[in-house]
């Protein structure tokens, strides 16, 4: 029997309400793979993770051996495999983006050096709670011990959502689309970048979309999907990230034959400045990747990449005592 340890912080939230169900019942790892889980939230969500425990074991999974549910980060992450940051504090009425980036610097700067000191050194580290590529760079900046390219941050959400924007658009079904990646910061300055993508592993179908539909609906649309989802739903994005971020999950561990999208340390790829978590097209095998450096920057592309750059670097000196 093979053991893996996963702990999932933001455990009583939305996302984690889908998304522990979609890990114990999924495939990621060996049928024969036993999964410790570690459940972390705050004291005051106490109540509501029993809950979620009781209706863990209620499912009666085959992939589960034991359970914990906690508020106490050093006993959550204690010699944990895999460690899934979606805990975050949410934005409240009439707060500004930069005290949401600060609150949120202290949880992740603090959960940082409990992980440096009580993970396993090999441990996989996805950071999905927002700002997440500079809760990534915070991450990283206090788990010293971690090597840096075992921190992701999700963007497979904006991915995903790329593709099935395009696919309608083209009439196909989502999985003939490949080679669709997002650069960037997960946040409307994102660029969902079309110019290499496939659909049927041909992107002959780019004769047939205007430059308009790409720069006045596309892009647009999926970088402001978030917001959509909210406009319909009155709630953000939950069982569509939670499905991310097992996606996500899903390629660490197990690889991928398509083009990936991350949030990684940035050291002057794409002449993208050094030091931030930026989403870059990413070939990625098990326990490893690497950058696609192949792909041709135009200048139209060169504005989109800059501006998210701009927000990224903007983020990161707002966070600086926290680097
Ligand atoms: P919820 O507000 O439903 O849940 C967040 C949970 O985190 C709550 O239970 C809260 O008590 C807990 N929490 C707060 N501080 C904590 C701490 N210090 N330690 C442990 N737990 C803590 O939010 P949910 O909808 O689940 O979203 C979670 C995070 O994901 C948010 O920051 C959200 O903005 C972010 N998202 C990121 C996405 C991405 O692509 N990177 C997409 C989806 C989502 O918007």
């Amino acid at each position: 029997m093979n053991k893996c340890s996963i702990a999932i912080t933001g455990a009583a939230g939305n996302i984690a309400y889908s998304l522990i169900f979609r890990i114990l019942s999924g495939s990621i790892f060996m049928p024969d793979t036993k999964i410790d889980l570690r459940l972390l939230d705050i004291p005051d969500a106490k109540k509501i993770l029993h809950g979620v425990k009781l209706e863990i074991e209620d499912c009666a999974f085959n992939s589960l051996d034991t359970i914990t549910v906690t508020d106490k980060p050093d006993v959550a992450f204690a010699d944990c495999d895999y460690i899934l940051l979606v805990g975050a504090k949410p934005r409240s009425k009439g707060m500004q983006r930069s005290d949401l980036i600060l609150d949120n610097a202290h949880i992740f700067s603090d959960q940082g050096k409990i992980i440096n000191k009580v993970s396993k050194k090999s441990a996989k580290i996805i950071v999905v709670g927002n700002p997440a590529n500079t809760n990534a760079l915070i991450v990283c900046s206090n788990t010293p011990d971690i090597p840096n390219e075992n921190i992701s941050s999700l963007m497979r959400l904006d991915q995903n959502r790329a593709k099935s924007i395009l696919s309608s658009k083209v009439g196909q079904h989502v999985s003939c689309v490949t080679k669709l990646v997002v650069w960037g910061n997960h946040s409307t300055t994102q660029y969902p970048d079309i110019s290499h993508a496939q659909i049927n592993n041909s992107n002959n179908f780019l004769d047939t979309i205007d430059e308009q539909w790409i720069h006045d609906d596309f892009i647009p649309r999926v970088q402001k999907r978030g917001a959509e989802i909210i406009e319909h739903r009155g709630l953000s994005s939950a069982a569509s990230a939670a499905s991310a971020v097992y996606d996500h999950f899903n390629v660490l561990v197990n690889g991928s034959d398509d083009w990936e999208s991350m949030g990684i340390l940035t050291s002057n790829n794409y002449s993208i400045t050094s030091n931030l978590f930026y989403s870059l097209p990413l070939k990625i095998s098990k326990n490893s990747f690497d950058i696609i450096e192949s792909i041709e920057v135009s200048e139209k592309m060169r504005t989109y990449l800059s501006a998210t750059e701009k927000e990224l670097i903007d983020e990161r000196d707002t966070v600086k005592e926290f680097l």
